[in-house]
């Protein structure tokens, strides 16, 4: 039931045997010559209406009404959950297990806390660079977790969360953006430009946009192999005002390759706000331009994000069709740590969002009504993630000397002093023993 509401959604575009054919198409060529003159007027009456040019689209009509079409309807946006984290038609419920409803959360919570800790290693200069992932976490994870293992990933850079529910470690994404000797890249790359082959992970590229010809060309061999796998492929809506993405969403679709192309609009790109970088409505409303299967979700939805994918990935990979996904979603961060953000967007624009939505937040009230999560839980979650913290002071003496004694009440006592500076709210706390 739910699956077919949401294919009525996902197609927008009308399929080629609902529309009416052209008088070429329906009536054999002997036929139309023996026909009588009454019907054969009435044939060339409808003929001549129907555009059949080799280039048109079937379906075409004449018309003499000159009129420009300017007034698109607006693709609305699927939603599971409202803001409360309540289920508002309980048929488009996905009802994952409980088990699979905690390896989202814990995959969302090690996100955010990876992104806490890397972003203040950058501020004090251990790494050269890091990107945020805050706000989008629900369009990772439920993407990731509508997915098989044999599908691949074609990432743009925000995408963390899909990588490490996939199975890429957080220890993995700390070699990476060290660039130490276990670093799969082998400190080649920049920071956050993450690639598994184990897991089928693409490794990013700093050049926009140049992951989705990849995509297409990627899931048009899938397609040639006859694999029961697709591609999907992330980038921002910025990334989609490059020349790439139109060739990419050509290729795929005139070749009809197994390929979601998911675009996450979180609403900037760099300084650039979204409404200054398109005018039609959204990436979308492109979709229909290509012919191709599309969708618009409430990203900060994670169960919307995890219906939609899993029905594009039938349509993909059963239908041997692409599809475009339009998630919306914010960009709560700065959009890397070379970036102020507060100046082109007020802070209180980032506050107001945080209080209002964040997907987290939505999907922890989703748990605690079906009393799988608690603020206990919540709480030891977080140490757990955050426990090298505590051992700043351990592991190298037996007995802590007095200089490092020394040194630990120092900083105890400066934490206390500017605990707006030095939030340890869920951090594990030290234990002199
Ligand atoms: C070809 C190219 N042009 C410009 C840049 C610089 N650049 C890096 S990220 C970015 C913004 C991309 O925004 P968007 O696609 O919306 O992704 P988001 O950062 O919002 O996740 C720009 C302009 C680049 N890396 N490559
Ligand atoms: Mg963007």
């Amino acid at each position: 039931m739910m699956l077919a509401r949401l294919t009525t959604l996902v197609r927008t575009a009308p399929r080629v045997s609902q529309l009416p054919l052209p008088i070429s198409a329906r009536v054999p060529l002997l036929a139309r010559s023996k026909a009588t003159k009454a019907s054969d007027s009435a044939a060339t009456s409808l003929q001549d209406r129907h555009v059949s040019f080799p280039g048109a689209t079937f379906g075409s009509v004449f018309t003499e009404k000159m009129e420009f079409i300017s007034d698109y309807p607006t693709i609305p946006t699927y939603r599971v959950l409202d803001i409360e984290g309540k289920v508002i038609v309980e048929g488009q419920d996905p009802k994952l297990s409980k088990e699979e409803c905690m390896k989202i959360y814990r995959t969302m919570i090690s996100l955010n806390q990876m992104d806490m800790i890397m972003y203040e290693a950058q501020r004090q200069g251990r790494i050269s660079f890091y990107m945020t992932n805050y706000g989008e976490e629900g369009t990772h994870l439920g993407t990731a977790a509508a997915l098989t293992s044999d599908d691949v990933i074609f990432g743009q850079y925000r995408e963390a969360g899909a990588l490490l529910y996939r199975g890429f470690s957080v220890q993995q994404c700390m070699h990476q953006c060290y660039g130490n000797e276990n670093d799969l890249g082998k400190g080649r790359q920049m920071p956050v430009h993450y690639g598994s082959k184990a897991l089928n992970i693409q490794t990013i590229s700093s050049p926009l946009g140049t992951q989705l010809p990849q995509a297409a060309g990627s899931a048009y061999a899938l397609k040639r192999e006859g694999k029961d796998a697709c591609v999907v492929c992330f980038f921002g809506e910025g990334a989609a005002s490059e020349g790439d993405f139109h060739a990419a969403l050509n290729m795929a679709a005139t070749t009809e390759s197994p390929v979601i192309f998911f675009c996450r609009n979180n609403g900037y790109a760099i300084s650039t706000p979204a409404r200054e970088q398109y005018r039609g409505d959204g990436i979308a409303s492109r979709g229909h331009g290509y012919g191709m299967h599309t969708i618009r979700v409430d990203g900060n939805d994670v169960l919307a994000v995890y219906n939609v994918v899993k029905e594009a990935r039938r349509i993909a990979v059963e239908e041997q069709k692409p599809v475009l996904i339009e998630a919306l979603t914010y960009r709560v961060g700065h959009h890397s740590t070379s970036d102020d953000s507060s100046a082109y967007r007020p802070k209180k624009e980032v506050a107001d969002w945080m209080k209002q939505d964040a997907p987290i937040n939505r999907f922890r009230k989703y748990l605690e009504a079906k009393k799988w999560w608690s603020e206990d839980q919540e709480q030891a979650l977080r140490k757990e993630v955050q426990t090298a913290v505590s051992h700043l002071f351990t592991d190298v003496y037996d007995e802590l000397p007095w200089n490092l004694q020394e040194q630990k009440a120092k900083l105890d006592a400066l934490m206390a002093k500017y605990p707006e500076q030095y939030d340890t709210t869920g951090h594990a706390k030290t234990k002199l023993s």
